[in-house]
């Protein structure tokens, strides 16, 4: 981490950005490889508000599947997971960790400034007051809200298309003021996570760096880029 680790004794902040390609190791798929969620079904029929008004009993079986999967026990935290946490706890500066991702891995990996902009899987919200729970179970229409006991008003708290990810004007802030941007495991194609890297370059200072499987659409915007798996680039760069 050779420009951050030069501003060291200053104190230097550094935001991290990550997506599926962290969790992929860990046994989650991703969403736009060969085999990834987006090749077995279609977004429009279970990540937008639209389908969830359609056909909300099909976007229910999508998230309990997943959240059956998250919570089965065999999905752990994996090496790259863990070294975010120790630089986290062991950086003299500060360590924000943006993820798009609505596992829980990061948070199991000991994480704690962690911000998720596309919402958690473990959450409901309520359409009826706007509360958030925290929601293990699956999920269906007679499900009910804990807080104001409305029953069928009960989605899963993540962020779908067309929808205002969460946090924004705190990310928008610290973009602008890190000296170190990492993008980890991301394609690069969905906004406005992708278009971070440009908020750093025009708005910023930063040092920017990506770590991915496949150079990303947005790759040749960053300082550098490094290509291979999570599991061995992130441990690598950050010790
Ligand atoms: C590895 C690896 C390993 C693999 N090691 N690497 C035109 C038309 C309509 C809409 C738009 C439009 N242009 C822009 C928009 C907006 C839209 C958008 O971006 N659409 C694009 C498709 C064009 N965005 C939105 O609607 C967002 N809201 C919004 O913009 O609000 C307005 C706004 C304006 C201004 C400021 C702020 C707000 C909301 C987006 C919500 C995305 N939701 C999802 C689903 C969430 C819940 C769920 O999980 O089901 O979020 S979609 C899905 O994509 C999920 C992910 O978080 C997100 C990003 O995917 P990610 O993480 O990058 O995964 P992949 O699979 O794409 O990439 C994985 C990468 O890892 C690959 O590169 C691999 O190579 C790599 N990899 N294994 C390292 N082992």
């Amino acid at each position: 981490m050779n420009d951050a680790r030069r501003n060291k004794s200053s104190g230097s902040r550094i935001v991290v950005l990550t997506g599926a390609g962290i969790s992929q190791e860990s046994g989650l798929s991703t969403f736009r490889d060969a085999d990834g969620i987006w090749s077995q079904v279609r977004l429009e029929d279970v990540a937008t508000p639209e389908a969830f008004d359609r056909d909300p009993a099909r976007v229910h079986a999508f998230y309990n599947a997943r959240r059956a999967g998250l919570l089965s026990g065999e999905i752990i935290p994996n090496a790259a997971h863990t070294a975010l946490a120790r630089l986290e706890r062991e950086w003299p500066g500060e360590v924000l960790l943006v993820t798009q991702n609505i596992d829980n891995l990061h948070e199991r990996a000991g994480s704690q400034n962690l911000l998720h902009m596309h919402g958690e899987l473990l959450k409901a919200r309520c359409l009826d007051c706007d509360g958030v729970q925290d929601w293990l179970q699956d999920m269906d229409l007679s499900s009910a809200c804990s807080q104001c006991q409305s029953v069928g008003s009960l989605r899963v708290d993540v962020v779908w298309f067309g929808e205002m990810p969460y946090h924004m004007p705190d990310i928008l802030a610290a973009l602008v003021e890190c000296d170190l941007f990492l993008s980890i495991g991301t394609s690069g194609a969905v906004y406005p996570a992708a278009g971070f890297v440009e908020e750093v370059r025009h708005q910023g200072r930063g040092h920017t760096v990506e770590l991915n499987m496949e150079p990303s659409e947005g790759s040749r915007l960053f300082h550098e880029a490094q290509q291979g798996r999570a599991t061995e680039l992130v441990p690598r760069y950050v010790e």
